[in-house]
């Protein structure tokens, strides 16, 4: 009798334990993080005042009449994001300028003063139902800062802000996400003022209180800010995250004594998150298809290839973050034919690699099973394809391996992993071994799983047995993925002839400023070096002058100014006067403006001239830096006819 329970007790106690699934570790994703995860990558739309005034950046002033597009067509631009793949599109609904693109009760400086559709057009609907036809998910950004508004930077503007919001959160159906950016507070028109307005953005605009009216008015869509609190900006606008990419983060504020906020935090951390960070706080990685975030036409040119989006595809969405590919709809309201071709020769190249998982058929035997409950927590289950069905070892058991049979020899060249993050992240790295002789070889290894690991090997590799080994975990695992997919052939180079237009600068002089040290790094035709202004006790004066003789009278169209691509921000400028002259002595002044967001996303800024200027003498007068005391200039340059 006393054996008989003895026995029954044991065996409950062994049930229950193969059953019971390991305790998460750790924070863990929200519902809507776990969502925002699933969807993998979406769409940035930045058509607006910008679209029409050639500008990065509005001031403000814009007349509303300026807002006209001949042919918008919402569907067509969400119709194409849908075949490169994506999964949702963000559109701006106010950008800096303060321009809403929905006829909003709270200014005047809105969609309904425009011509367009006699003002009684809405962009923001018209995406909405582009959206639901397309079954594409929508989010939306509306710009914090806010140039045009009278009111900014006193506490009326927060609440206007924030009735915005409530207008965009009640009208237009669940969102995706709400977009949050940090660039705010500087010089604009204000109603008028046209002057320098500073905020503090810890404190402003009280997110904390925004994000209770989010989390109220659309439960179901994610915050995305600089830090959060969803999901944070990943620290550039290049579209890559770190190769160790953690989802957990603890932001960290720049200086001792403050808590970090939206706008204010040390980006370059958050490239690579915090391994066992306070916060379930993934990684978006934002970057436009084209140069700049709005349609240039003078970027007709430069348009990424789906070979360069797929490369930002395995640095974001092959490192547990999301991809955000910035669309710059034209004048007509349309996305150009090329954008729209590469978008769709993305689609195209993913739905290839993906088709097939060689790994599908393979016989898995692992060191351990939790529970030696096969059927629940089996390796097998690393086969399906469920995000959460999973792997698990015992709670002891963190440096587990499992040997995988293929069906037959195999020719791969990326594999995918993958943890169940609803159970935290819990593995640090694990390494890939194919057979060689009586021996392992290590093809692969990778730090931070999570939610999507995507090893992309160097060249392509045939075997028939493999071994998948975890080298560290913080608790027992539980991984839900394991794929093997090949690339198709295609390596052509993707070749387009870029039209060159940059002018020869061989033959070239600088003449000034005195102060400037290794002059010649601005025109050396090599953007790792820098020119920059010698650092001394005395704070250099502004406007800073740095004056080129060209050797000989060249016909300009455009100037050209590369910023620092060393990461600092030091002398960056961005505000500018160009002149030119013909004998070096009398200067004619034929460009003045800003270098928006450079900071951000510190590309080649190109300055078009109205009309083509003949000149043998050039001189780049910088007003204003972004941070530093002196100028720095990685390449300086004009283009010619
Ligand atoms: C930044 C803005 O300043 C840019 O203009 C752009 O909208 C980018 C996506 O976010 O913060």
């Amino acid at each position: 009798m006393k054996k008989y329970l003895f026995g029954s007790f044991l065996s409950v106690l062994l049930t229950a334990c193969g059953d019971a699934p390991p305790a998460p570790y750790g924070v863990l994703p929200t519902e809507s993080q776990l969502s925002w995860h699933e969807m993998e990558m979406y769409c940035l739309i930045h058509f607006s005042m910008g679209t029409f005034t050639d500008k990065e950046w509005g001031f403000g002033d814009e007349d509303p009449s300026v807002f006209n597009p001949s042919d918008f067509n919402a569907y067509q631009i969400v119709n194409a994001a849908k075949e490169g793949g994506f999964k949702g599109v963000v559109v701006v609904a106010k950008h800096h300028d303060g321009f809403c693109l929905w006829p909003t009760e709270t200014t005047s400086h809105n969609i309904s003063k425009s011509p367009w559709k006699n003002g009684k057009g809405d962009i923001i609907r018209e995406f909405q139902q582009a959206c639901e036809q397309a079954g594409m998910k929508l989010g939306l950004y509306c710009s914090p800062w806010d140039r045009n508004s009278s009111l900014y930077g006193k506490p009326e503007y927060v609440s206007l802000y924030r009735e915005q919001l409530k207008e965009l959160y009640s009208n237009y159906g669940p969102l995706f996400i709400s977009w949050h950016d940090g660039a705010n507070g500087g010089d604009g028109y204000y109603g008028g003022a046209r002057e320098l307005r500073k905020i503090d953005r810890t404190t402003y605009y009280g997110w904390d209180t925004i994000w209770m009216l989010t989390r109220k008015m659309q439960p179901s869509a994610v915050i995305f800010g600089d830090v959060g609190p969803d999901v944070r900006w990943v620290g550039n606008e290049k579209g890559y995250a770190g190769e160790t990419c953690w989802a957990t983060y603890t932001p960290q504020a720049p200086d001792e004594g403050r808590e970090p906020a939206n706008g204010y935090a040390k980006s370059a951390e958050s490239i690579q998150g915090t391994r066992n960070g306070r916060f379930w706080m993934p990684a978006e990685c934002d970057v436009p298809l084209r140069p700049g975030w709005f349609y240039h036409k003078s970027q007709d040119q430069q348009v990424k290839s789906p070979y360069e989006l797929l490369d930002l595809y395995y640095q974001s969405v092959g490192r547990g973050a999301c991809l955000d590919l910035g669309l710059a709809p034209d004048q007509r309201g349309r996305l150009p034919e090329e954008d729209v071709k590469s978008l769709k020769q993305l689609g195209g190249l993913l739905k290839q690699i993906f088709a097939e998982n060689l790994a599908k058929g393979a016989r898995l035997t692992a060191s351990n099973i939790r529970g030696n409950n096969e059927s629940k927590f089996g390796p097998n289950l690393l086969l399906d394809e469920d995000r959460y069905s999973y792997w698990a070892t015992d709670d002891s058991v963190t440096t587990p391996n499992v040997i995988v049979e293929l069906p037959g020899t195999k020719t791969f060249n990326l594999i995918r992993l993958r943890e169940n993050i609803k159970l935290g992240q819990r593995i640090d790295s694990i390494a890939i071994d194919v057979p060689e002789g009586e021996k392992w070889r290590e093809i692969a290894g990778v730090t931070s799983i999570g939610s999507n690991r995507l090893i992309r090997l160097p060249e392509a590799v045939t075997c028939r047995k493999l071994r998948l080994r975890v080298e560290k975990a913080a608790a027992c695992i539980a991984l839900s993925d394991f794929s093997l997919f090949r690339e198709p052939e295609h390596t052509a180079v993707w070749g387009r002839a870029k039209q060159n237009l940059s002018a020869p600068k061989s033959g070239w002089k600088i003449n000034g400023p005195v102060s400037l040290l290794n002059g010649n790094n601005a025109i050396d035709e090599d953007p790792a070096t820098i020119a920059e202004t010698e650092k001394t006790d005395s704070i250099p004066s502004f406007p800073q002058e740095f004056e080129i003789d060209m050797g000989k009278v060249e016909p300009v169209i455009a100037f050209t100014y590369l910023p620092r691509q060393d990461k600092k921000t030091e002398g960056m400028a961005d505000k500018f006067v160009y002149s030119v002259s013909n004998d070096g002595k009398s200067w004619q002044e034929v460009a003045r403006g800003e270098f928006s967001n450079i900071k951000a996303n510190p590309i080649e800024q190109v300055t078009w001239l109205r009309q083509p200027v003949k000149a043998r003498y050039y001189k780049l007068s910088v007003l204003r830096i972004v941070a530093g005391d002196g100028i720095s200039i990685a390449e300086s340059g004009v283009l010619i006819k």
